[in-house]
């Protein structure tokens, strides 16, 4: 039992540390609109980015939170000096008091999110894409003690210790991929010390590229990509429960997505071989702009730690039109181009679009195609935006024509993930296609990509399958950038190659068979197609993809849980 002296003085303490946290909280809210997760304590130039205009993100009403104070350290000089140090005896009533104050407040805290998880799952929790949704129903110590639980859990107490052997195994990997990536091609250092711009766009598949609906073309800008750029129709979102923030990791930092929750959330201390932090290095200013939440998947504290020197998200656009969610495709992109040209040359700019976003109700004035017997469906507002974003595409790469930046910049534009439209049959119907089993699963899977070299070598339509995860080494190849020792799993879409293509289900797909796993994970189980005829074939023909698959995935399961690149680094700075 305290003393009087000592329970006020704790009480004081108490009020102190929640205001602190409040106040932090709120100026830290302002700026990122996330709230302050441990990990962010770690990362000091993230608070450093805010520590010049700290002063500004102060407001007069702030004072409320701390008038508590004014009142309450005269009383409590006041009471300490008159109380004596007597301590308090033992006394029921105040211990069930005490029991009674804390079991409602607890409630408080537990019953919000029980009622939401039995509304939603628990998804909200296992997924974590934005602190504030969490913050919504745990409220701001509920959220800091969740926060708090999941990082000890993660980083102390299920932590993965990888074994000596399984690092050296994983070593000798890499080593053998980098010899095969360093194959020489007719592209290699084909755009040396030139720009690099990469634009992913929402929910963007390519089953609707280059066809019509009502005999008017869908996506009639980017059909003329088809000529203008190297596309490839064979390629693949590799994604997982991460969505958009597995696409962007895929595409930066050439690893493979968690089974569960995403990266971005959940990994944002480790080290990476990031596309952004590579070209850091090699002279090039970094960007990234996303015209939302800068909290939402954590991009504010992953865009830090993969090397983006700057974050342009919600308040650093301009007002424009509204399409979808928020600022349009349209006025987005253009105002990313406004401040590529302000950038020093070469650049790296990462555009991640958003109109495009499920449930695809865009605004009225928008929905200009007539999508006929789509019309009031799902997918029928899934056209009318992917149509939108054709146009935002257009615009932008008449800009960079205009502004000279096309021909001295890597343009690489591809799709983040499926539109999870289940009804694939409409996909089939759309492409054009057979309403197979195969091509409903190949078609669902599928996501576009189009590369814009200097000078348009190679520009053309290219069938070799790839995916995701081949983009940033296949583009270091291109700026003729060889890493003596380089951590990514991706290949490089250069060769005349095949890829083996793995999703994160162990499904996957090589230019030769399509290989579906079955809900029970039993090899023999699964589908395995071939890709040539589109007809199921014996799983013997998908065996060694499997295999190759499945190591894949584990490998860089334990690369990201076991944070190796930063051991891998230490060991060589040791030596
Ligand atoms: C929001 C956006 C969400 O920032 O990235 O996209 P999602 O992950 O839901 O596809
Ligand atoms: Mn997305």
């Amino acid at each position: 039992m305290l003393t009087k002296k000592g329970q006020l003085l704790v009480l004081f303490i108490i009020d102190l540390i929640v205001t602190f946290i409040t106040i932090s909280d709120l100026v830290y809210h302002r700026y990122f609109h996330d709230l302050i997760a441990v990990q962010v304590l770690f990362q000091v130039n993230q608070i450093g980015a805010i520590s010049g205009s700290i002063t500004d993100l102060f407001e007069r009403r702030d004072i409320l939170l701390v008038v508590d104070f004014i009142l309450l350290i005269p009383a409590i000089i006041f009471i300490w000096i008159k109380t004596n140090k007597e301590k308090l005896s033992w006394n029921w009533m105040r211990a069930a008091t005490t029991v009674i104050v804390f079991g409602i407040g607890l409630l408080f805290v537990i019953a919000p999110i029980q009622n939401y998880i039995e509304k939603y799952s628990v998804a909200l929790f296992n997924q974590n894409w934005y602190n504030v949704s969490i913050y919504q129903q745990t409220g701001l110590l509920g959220f800091h003690a969740f926060d708090s639980y999941r990082y000890i859990d993660e980083n102390l107490i299920n932590k993965k210790s990888v074994s000596a052997s399984d690092r050296e195994n994983i070593k000798e990997w890499f080593n053998e991929h980098n010899e095969k990536l360093q194959q020489p091609t007719e592209y290699e250092g084909i755009a040396e010390g030139k720009n690099v711009i990469v634009v992913q766009l929402e929910a963007y598949q390519s089953f609707f590229i280059n066809k019509k609906i009502n005999g008017e073309e869908i996506t009639p800008n980017i059909n003329t990509l088809l000529e203008e750029t190297m596309y490839f129709d064979n390629f693949y979102h590799q994604t997982a429960l991460g969505r958009t923030s597995d696409a962007e990791f895929l595409e930066n930092a050439s690893l493979h997505p968690t089974a569960s929750g995403s990266v971005y959330v959940r990994y944002a201390g480790n080290e990476f071989d990031a596309l952004p932090n590579i070209l850091k290095e090699e002279g090039y200013e970094t960007a990234a702009f996303h015209a939302y939440e800068k909290g939402f998947w954590n991009r504010n504290v992953m865009y830090n730690t993969i090397g983006f020197d700057h974050f342009y998200g919600k308040g650093d656009f301009d007002e424009g039109e509204i399409a979808g969610w928020t600022l349009g495709d349209r006025p987005f992109l253009q105002q990313a181009v406004d401040k590529m040209l302000t950038f020093e040359k070469p650049f790296y700019a990462f555009a991640v679009a958003l109109t495009s976003h499920h449930p695809y109700t865009l605004q009225g004035e928008h929905k200009v195609l007539d999508v006929g017997k789509y019309e009031g469906t799902i997918m029928g507002d899934y056209i009318h935006s992917v149509h939108y974003v054709d146009k935002a595409v257009g615009e932008m790469v008449e800009r960079l024509k205009k502004e000279g930046l096309w021909d001295e910049s890597v343009f690489m534009m591809y799709g983040d993930h499926d539109a999870g439209i289940n009804e694939k049959d409409q996909l089939t119907d759309i492409a054009g296609l057979e309403s197979s089993e195969f091509n409903k699963e190949a078609e669902f899977r599928k996501i576009p990509l189009f590369v814009h070299l200097p000078g348009g070598k190679g520009n053309g339509v290219y069938h070799k399958t790839s995916g995701q995860i081949d983009i940033a080494p296949s583009i270091l190849h291109v700026l003729g950038i060889e890493m003596p020792e380089l951590y990514m799993m991706g290949d490089n879409i250069f060769t005349d190659e095949d890829h083996l293509t793995v999703f994160r289900n162990g499904s996957f797909i090589n230019g030769e068979v399509l290989y579906l796993v079955s809900g029970d994970g039993i090899f023999q189980n699964g589908k395995c197609f071939d890709t040539e005829s589109g007809e199921l074939t014996s799983t013997n023909a998908c065996k060694s993809g499997f295999e190759n698959a499945k190591k894949r995935l584990s490998t860089s399961d334990t690369v990201i849980n076991g944070n190796l690149i930063e051991h891998f680094r230490k060991d060589k700075s040791e030596h």
